[in-house]
C-alpha cells in the first residue's frame, strides 16, 4: 500500500526527469478524491521548488478529446509559471516524454471566482482572453491511462503558450481554429467544441476549483481545453495554431 505523499513524490519526479510510468491503478485502486489530493501534493513539491502557482487548466472539455484518450469525463490540474512558454519559443523535445500540442482559449482572471456560478457571472469575472496552445505530456506508458490516473499526473499538465490578449467581450464561443504543424493544418475545429462554448469551461472550472477548497485569484490563467484533438510533437517542428478574430499563437521544438 503507497501513501498518497509516495505516489505525488513518484509522478512529481517523473515529470521532472521526464521518464515513462506504470499507471498507478495498474496495482492499486485509487479514488478520485485521492487522485486530487495525489496531484496537490505533487504540485506542492513543484511550488517548494520555487515554482508559483499561475492558474488552472481544465481538460477533456470536447468530444474529440475524450474520444482520443478514452476518458470522458471534465478534469483539472494547476497550472504554473515553469510550464510557461513565450509565444514563438523553443521548447527541448528531451524535456517531454512524449508531448502533444492542442489548441485552447486562455482566460486572464480580473476577479476571484469560486462555487457555483452562472455563465454571466463567469464572463464578469474575466479581464481579456487569448489564443493559446497546451503542449500535454502524460507521463503514463503509450499515453494510457485511467480517469484516476491522468488527474494524479495533474491532468497531464507540462506546457502552456499564449498569444495576444483581447477584450473579454470580444465574441469567442464559435470561433474557427486551424492548427498547423510545419505549415500543414494537422487539425480544425471550432471554440465551440469546448463544451459548446469555451465560457462554461470556466463556469465547471469554478465549481472544481471549490470542490478542492480552492477558488480563482485574479491575474490567474484559465486554459478552456482543447478544441480539437491533440497532435503528437516531433523535433525539429514548428507549431502555430490560427485563430479566427484572435490572432495565433505558436511555438518549435527543439531536439535535446
Ligand atoms: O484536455 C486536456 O488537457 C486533457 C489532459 C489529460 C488527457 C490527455 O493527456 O490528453
Ligand atoms: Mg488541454
Amino acid at each position: 500500500m503507497h501513501s498518497l505523499a509516495a505516489l505525488a513524490e513518484f509522478v512529481d519526479t517523473a515529470a521532472k526527469m521526464a521518464t515513462e510510468i506504470p499507471q498507478l491503478t495498474d496495482t492499486m485502486e485509487l479514488g478520485i478524491d485521492d487522485a486530487y489530493a495525489v496531484q496537490a501534493m505533487s504540485v506542492a513539491r513543484r511550488l517548494a521548488r520555487g515554482e508559483r502557482r499561475v492558474g488552472m487548466k481544465m481538460g477533456l472539455t470536447s468530444r474529440a478529446k475524450m474520444a482520443q484518450v478514452g476518458v470522458s469525463e471534465v478534469i483539472w490540474g494547476r497550472l504554473t509559471d515553469a510550464m510557461r512558454v513565450e509565444e514563438g519559443g523553443v521548447i527541448r523535445m528531451g524535456a517531454y516524454v512524449h508531448p502533444r500540442v492542442e489548441p485552447e482559449i486562455a482566460f486572464l482572471m480580473k476577479a476571484p471566482l469560486a462555487g457555483e456560478v452562472s455563465n454571466a457571472e463567469a464572463l464578469a469575472a474575466v479581464a481579456a482572453v487569448a489564443p493559446a496552445l497546451e503542449i500535454i505530456d502524460s507521463r503514463y506508458k503509450n499515453f494510457k491511462f485511467a480517469l484516476a490516473d491522468v488527474i494524479a499526473d495533474n491532468s497531464s499538465s507540462s506546457g502552456f503558450v499564449l498569444g495576444n490578449w483581447a477584450k473579454p467581450d470580444t465574441a469567442f464561443g464559435n470561433l474557427g481554429i486551424i492548427l498547423e504543424a510545419d505549415g500543414r493544418p494537422v487539425q480544425v475545429g471550432s471554440s465551440a467544441a469546448i463544451l459548446g462554448h469555451p465560457i462554461r469551461s470556466l463556469v465547471a472550472a469554478a465549481r472544481m476549483v471549490a470542490r478542492a477548497g480552492e477558488r480563482l485569484e485574479p491575474g490567474d490563467i484559465v486554459l478552456a481545453g482543447g478544441a480539437t484533438a491533440a497532435h503528437p510533437l516531433a523535433a525539429g517542428m514548428a507549431v502555430r495554431a490560427t485563430f479566427q478574430t484572435l490572432g495565433s499563437v505558436g511555438f518549435s521544438v527543439a531536439a535535446a
